[in-house]
């Protein structure tokens, strides 16, 4: 398949997709690395793990530079995720060394709990960050003793090859971290209903996720699943609408809009309702799109011309806001803002995936609470007011896994992320990630 740089258009690379036998044989080199994998003492995996994220370190301009070249993300974006990956890989290198289990008194004998390995776990990637998604699943697993198959998205192959040599030149054995590039339906769908790929990682769109769980449960497979999101960032009218507005660009239109966080429905309260459009309106005309690499651009291309049409197909009316993008090559789509004579509008339910957001107004605090969870999803969101009691009141309100109060930040790679509602299942990195790729055993030993 040829992969397509999304601003330029210019083909970066040719690669082969695996069948079902190479997946096949995928899973059955990751079977026979897992015994001795999962032998390595605590101490030497730490070590491995933080050899590799000290070549990624060596290698950020270059992994940041290859992921602007293939998914289209600003240059500094770009940075920012590999350093990231490196991070998240530094944080789970911790991992080996703490996880202890459990003695439990019991009479009659010495009762322990080991949190042991699962085997073979395979991660399903989507296009939209597809290093740091990656490593979100691969650092927590390895650590814990897994061996892994990422199958990265169709269109955005290549910082996770680039990932799995410098796992290699790590000194992380053969077998152990694998990267095999294939179609959702044939290689995805493989390591799903394969009976020794003992767990699933999957973040893409909630379609796509509820027929993963539907085939994994065939082999009752371990699921961690990150879905889609139409999150709320909800505007009080005591709330510091400088920053809120000023900031509000960036929590829907970063990356495109092509991020699971966005926070793409606007919730503002009546009676500032027009102040803040105006302000956000400003905003967006200060948004620059264009080539990833100059330092000056906000907003790279979307992915393909096939999602741009998708995203064109959400703005039917005049939007109340548009910005400038270029024309000509590239996949370009200008930051939007749209208000709605119906909630039940298409571009107000559904996730749109790219540089769009819908703005509309509440009356109170029940109101915005009743809008904001009228979804089948629950990521993320926003809250913003001066008043410490309505910001918990509705944070607790709110059905999200990620809520941030007089901010628009979603994830840090120490805390759980995941989400409520058709979002998801599980939560990944935090320190409880890594019991998301355990199993409990328990064994009494009488005296
Ligand atoms: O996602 P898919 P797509 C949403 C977003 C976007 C829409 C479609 O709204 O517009 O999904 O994007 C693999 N068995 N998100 O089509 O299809 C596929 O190869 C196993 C939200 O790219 O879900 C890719 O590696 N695997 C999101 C991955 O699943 C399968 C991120 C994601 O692809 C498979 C991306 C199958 N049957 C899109 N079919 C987020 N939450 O961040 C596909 N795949």
């Amino acid at each position: 398949m040829k992969i397509i740089n999304p601003a330029t258009e210019d083909v970066l690379a040719d690669v082969e997709l695996a069948d079902v036998a190479e997946t096949d044989r995928a899973v059955a080199r990751a079977k026979a690395a897992y015994p001795a994998w999962r032998e390595v003492a605590p101490g030497d995996r730490a070590r491995l793990l933080r050899r590799f994220a000290e070549l990624v370190d060596s290698h950020g301009e270059e992994l940041a530079r290859l992921e602007v070249a293939n998914a289209g993300h600003p240059l500094g974006n770009a940075r920012w995720e590999a350093g990231n990956v490196r991070d998240v890989l530094h944080f789970y290198a911790g991992a080996p060394e703490r996880n202890h289990g459990k003695q439990i008194p019991v009479p009659g004998g010495v009762d322990i709990t080991f949190a042991e390995p699962l085997g073979v776990v395979g991660i399903i990637v989507p296009w939209n960050f597809p290093m740091v998604i990656m490593t979100w699943g691969v650092a927590p697993a390895l650590a814990a003793g897994n061996t892994v198959i990422v199958k990265p998205a169709e269109w955005t192959p290549l910082t996770a090859a680039r990932l799995a040599e410098l796992a290699l030149e790590a000194g992380i054995p053969e077998g152990v971290l694998q990267v095999l590039p294939g179609a959702g339906e044939v290689a995805g769908a493989r390591l799903v209903e394969h009976p020794d790929v003992r767990k699933i990682v999957f973040t893409g769109s909630t379609e796509v996720g509820r027929r993963i769980a539907a085939s994994a449960a065939r082999t009752v497979k371990r699921l961690t699943l990150e879905l889609g999101g139409k999150s709320a960032n909800v505007v009080f009218a005591d709330a510091d609408l400088e920053r809120a507005a000023a900031t509000a660009p960036s929590a829907v239109f970063d990356n495109s809009g092509q991020d699971c966080c966005a926070r793409s429905r606007v919730l503002v309260q009546r009676p500032v309702l027009e102040e803040f459009l105006d302000r956000l309106g400003a905003a967006v005309a200060s948004l620059t799109v264009g080539d990833p690499l100059d330092p000056g651009t906000d907003l790279g291309p979307l992915i393909s011309a096939e999602h741009r049409a998708r995203v064109a197909s959400f703005v039917t009316g005049t939007p109340r806001f548009q910005g400038a993008c270029p024309s000509g090559k590239g996949f370009w789509f200008p930051p939007t803002v749209l208000t709605h004579e119906s909630l039940d509008e298409r571009a107000f339910t559904e996730e749109i995936f790219g540089p769009v957001v819908s703005v509309v107004p509440f009356d109170d605090e029940a109101d915005a609470v009743r809008i904001a969870n009228d979804t089948v999803y629950g990521l993320s969101g926003s809250i913003w007011t001066r008043d410490v009691g309505r910001a918990l009141r509705t944070a607790r309100a709110i059905e999200a896994g990620n809520l941030s109060v007089n901010s628009h930040s979603s994830v840090r790679y120490w805390t759980p992320f995941g989400g409520f509602k058709q979002s998801g299942l599980g939560r990944e990195l935090g320190p409880d990630a890594l019991a998301a790729f355990t199993e409990t055993k328990n064994v009494f030993i009488a005296h």
